[in-house]
């Protein structure tokens, strides 16, 4: 095909906007040197790859600190973002910033210039882990999207002194220690003192007349700690904009209480300040299930109440009045973890402001969003009532007000209903009275929120019909999609320069600024040449990875193996057991048959467990056992390998995705709210292997059903098949293959030295399997060949690798800021 023809030579492509000349090279060496001498006081004698890396971002934050007031010179914009997240999983930010500068080049010369390698200096940088997984990484993909489309907003969350733990595994068990990336400061943030807000918690509340039936309440915290803001500015694409990621950090009002240190309490004298500090000490490491403790609650308070505090004092400010905040505001709560800020937002206007509870309702109603990312029941919030009054007894009194007069409501409205629209009233209420009395976060969010949305269009389709069923009779209009999204400037670019070069070449340099000119590539699936290059680029990763597994586990594996990953945290809904349970089919069945022409493969696993977790914790002892029983095998040799890479982080990622040939997204149908990983993995041409869950279904829909490996139950065979009685037991009777895998992991077969180890997880498959394990492994079976079988054609292989890369643009999280923006901000994007 003619246009096939490369759009710009490979040869002639440098990264985008690099500095030209050696002005720009020798201006930015002697940056990073004046920074490593006068702001690090070391000598480049002297220096380690720390120096060098925290040297080199801070002579790039002045560039982003230009970029900043280049773009914005003061202007008030007409209306902001707020992005309330309890969690932001960073990862590294020297390859966007360098990326988004256009500095890559200059940069990697300035420091050859000085001796010092880039690649180094970037692996010299900690992860900024502030999150679990999928919900925190979305977090800092939206921040970046939203600086890369001049969408003015600020991220709100907090500074953890730790973040997700560090995970090392220690005779193949999870061992978890704690991660300490501020322990040689931060490069990258402006610690802003000034912006310091007090937090309460406690104490009582007072009624005061007003004369006319007319009664003001007022809140007395019996405890106060300060929330003091730290900003990271997040520069976006070609340093167009800059917003910032404001972090708070919890301190005590007093330090120190100096009359009990005199008295000679020295110990204390301190536990005040510990006690304030500990809010901000570590991220709860709970992914997809609701953290309980009262330390939670606090940290939920603690972050959206100083949020509030700060972009009311700027809206004041640039407006004088509070009652056109809707129109220059838009609070998004990142899940339930800021809901809070329905009663304090309330709080804050009738308070501090003076307003009526008409007023301040109608201002917060127009002003808060909310995005729900999962219908597991265990992840969805409460809190106990009792819990509630004693931390915040002002916020329970008003959502006693709120509930009540949404209940009000609902009974007028109830005697219009006809008999088919009736609903219990309790199934509405934001008190929920069947488990002790407890506030139920998700309706109370719903609630006090102007739009309400899900990740993917199953996932929003799933809220109408499940956990909002009645609050979406009540206000049909209010649930809409938004599919989440992926930053290509880091899972495309930073992480996987070859198919970039690639991608510029064969559809023009465009490509970078507009991804949906990724279509260009959909010719070049056919054109042998392209594809060679394309599996060359593969190679080059692929071999990458398998040295990165050598250090990390010591197994040595075949890059010309078919990499199959799966990465993610562990949960049993993710079903890493059911992938589990195919290796172990497939080990039996080579043994079987050692002679047959076998695919071979490489099973890659990385991720963390709750530590709490037990079952998912004997999951990854599982994957360790497996591993050591097939890779010593020497009846098995290369056809099939087994790793588990420790302590998975985005840095890890950016390694493994460009490596992976196969993507495991295989959750229980419905369970999976949407999936980021799969979006990253069939952008970088991985082939899914997946169910028809979270947003798999739109992946199946761009890059066509031919292109994407689809088994097992979707949402609603799930649904149905559930309420069938022994759904296991018949499953495992119908599959002789899986029955015999489920026997040996029982038996003891992978386990000899603890041969009872893993009866926990095959006695809960046999008798209960609620994540239809059991039910989708013949059909995972069969898959799993058919992809064996693909992989001994390369051709047709790689022809559908590009296609899913040229069909993967709509998964940019640039589409899904610009819709957020247009259909639940209304804020313009230029
Ligand atoms: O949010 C991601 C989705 O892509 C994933 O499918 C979804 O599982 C994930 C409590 C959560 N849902 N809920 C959480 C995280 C921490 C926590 O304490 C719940 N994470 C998700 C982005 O939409």
């Amino acid at each position: 095909a003619s246009s096939a023809k490369p759009a710009k030579a490979a040869a002639t492509y440098v990264k985008p906007h690099a500095a030209t000349g050696s002005e720009a090279v020798v201006e930015l060496r002697e940056a990073i040197k004046a920074k490593l001498i006068y702001v690090l006081g070391k000598t480049p004698e002297a220096a380690r790859e720390r120096d060098w890396f925290a040297a080199t971002a801070l002579a790039l934050r002045d560039r982003i600190v230009d970029a900043c007031y280049g773009a914005e010179t003061g202007s008030v914009p007409d209306k902001r973002v707020y992005y309330l997240s309890l969690e932001f999983l960073i990862g590294r930010l020297l390859s966007d910033a360098m990326n988004n500068l256009g500095l890559v080049e200059a940069t990697k010369a300035a420091l050859g210039d000085l001796g010092v390698d880039l690649a180094e200096v970037e692996g010299a940088e900690p992860d900024a882990a502030l999150g679990n997984g999928g919900l925190g990484r979305l977090a800092a993909c939206f921040m970046e999207s939203m600086a890369s489309l001049s969408i003015p907003a600020i991220g709100y969350g907090i500074r953890y002194d730790h973040g997700i733990f560090r995970q090392s595994l220690e005779d193949g068990w999870q061992r978890e220690a704690p991660e300490t990336w501020l322990a040689e400061g931060n490069p990258w943030e402006f610690p802003r003192p000034e912006a310091t807000y007090k937090i309460g918690f406690g104490g009582t509340v007072t009624m005061t007349s007003q004369g006319d039936h007319h009664i003001r309440r007022h809140w007395h915290p019996a405890e106060t700690v300060n929330a003091v803001a730290y900003d990271v500015p997040i520069v976006g694409w070609r340093a167009k904009h800059v917003n910032v990621l404001r972090l708070w950090k919890a301190e005590a009002d007093a330090p120190v209480e100096l009359a009990r240190f005199n008295a000679g309490d020295h110990v204390g004298a301190v536990a005040g300040r510990a006690r304030a500090e500990a809010i901000s000490r570590v991220l709860y490491p709970s992914d997809s299930s609701a953290e309980g403790q009262e330390l939670r609650l606090r940290q939920e308070f603690f972050f959206t109440s100083a949020s509030l505090q700060d972009l009311v004092r700027r809206h004041v400010a640039e407006r004088g009045s509070l009652r056109s905040l809707p129109d220059h505001a838009a609070i998004q709560l990142n899940d339930t973890h800021p809901a809070i800020a329905v009663p304090e937002l309330m709080r804050i206007l009738m308070e501090e402001h003076d307003l009526t509870w008409e007023d301040a309702w109608q201002i917060t109603t127009n002003t808060l969003h909310y995005t729900n990312h999962t219908l597991l029941p265990e992840a969805l919030e409460t809190w106990p009532v009792e819990l509630m009054e004693r931390l915040l007894p002002r916020h329970m009194q008003i959502i006693y007000l709120i509930n009540w007069l949404h209940l009000e409501e609902q009974n007028k409205n109830a005697k219009g209903r006809g008999p088919d629209e009736a609903f219990d009233i309790s199934a509405v209420s934001l008190i929920d009275e069947s488990h002790g009395r407890r506030v139920r976060m998700g309706p109370l969010a719903f609630h006090g929120s102007r739009r309400v949305n899900g990740v993917s269009a199953l996932h929003s389709e799933l809220l109408k019909s499940t956990v909002f069923k009645d609050l979406h009779t009540i206000e049909p209009e209010k649930i809409v999609n938004k599919t989440n999204g992926i930053t290509f400037r880091r899972w495309l670019h930073n992480a996987n320069p070859e198919l970039t070069a690639l991608a510029v070449e064969a559809a023009g340099p465009d490509v970078l600024d507009d991804p949906t000119l990724l279509e260009r590539l959909v010719p070049f699936a056919d054109d042998p040449d392209f594809r060679k290059r394309y599996a060359a680029m593969r190679k080059t990763r692929k071999e990458r990875l398998a040295q990165v597994v050598a250090e990390r586990t010591g197994v040595i594996v075949d890059p010309s193996a078919l990499f199959d990953v799966q990465i993610k945290r562990i949960h049993e809904y993710k079903r890493q057991l059911l992938n589990l349970i195919e290796t172990v089919a497939l080990y039996q069945a080579i043994k079987q048959a050692p002679n047959k022409d076998w695919t071979p493969r490489v099973k890659i696993f990385a991720g963390k467990a709750a530590p709490s977790y037990v079952q998912a914790k004997l999951i990854i002892k599982l994957a360790g056992d497996i591993a050591t029983i097939v890779n010593n095998d020497p009846e098995i040799g290369d056809r099939l390998k087994v790793v588990f890479l420790p302590n998975y982080s985005v840095s890890l990622a950016e390694v493994i995705i460009p490596a992976a040939d196969l993507s495991e997204q295989i959750s229980t149908a419905g369970m999976e709210a949407s999936g980021t990983g799969n979006m990253k993995l069939a952008l970088n041409g991985a082939l899914t292997v997946g169910t028809l869950d979270g947003a798999n279904i739109e992946i199946k829909d761009h890059v066509s059903a031919d292109n994407i490996f689809i088994f097992g139950l979707d949402a609603e065979g799930v649904l149905a098949r559930v309420k069938e009685p022994d759904y296991a037991a018949k499953a495992i009777a119908a599959s002789p293959r899986l029955a015999a895998a489920l026997d040996a992991i029982g038996n003891g077969t992978f386990s000899p030295d603890d041969p009872g180890r893993f009866a926990p997880l095959v006695d809960e498959l046999r008798h209960g399997d609620r994540y239809l394990t059991t039910v989708d492994f013949e059909d995972y079976w069969r898959v799993q060949r058919e992809i064996d079988a693909a992989w001994k054609s390369p051709e047709t292989w790689w022809r559908t690798a590009i296609l899913n890369t040229a069909r993967m643009a709509w998964f940019s999280s640039d589409r899904s800021m610009r819709e957020y923006a247009e259909e639940i901000w209304r804020v313009k994007v230029a």
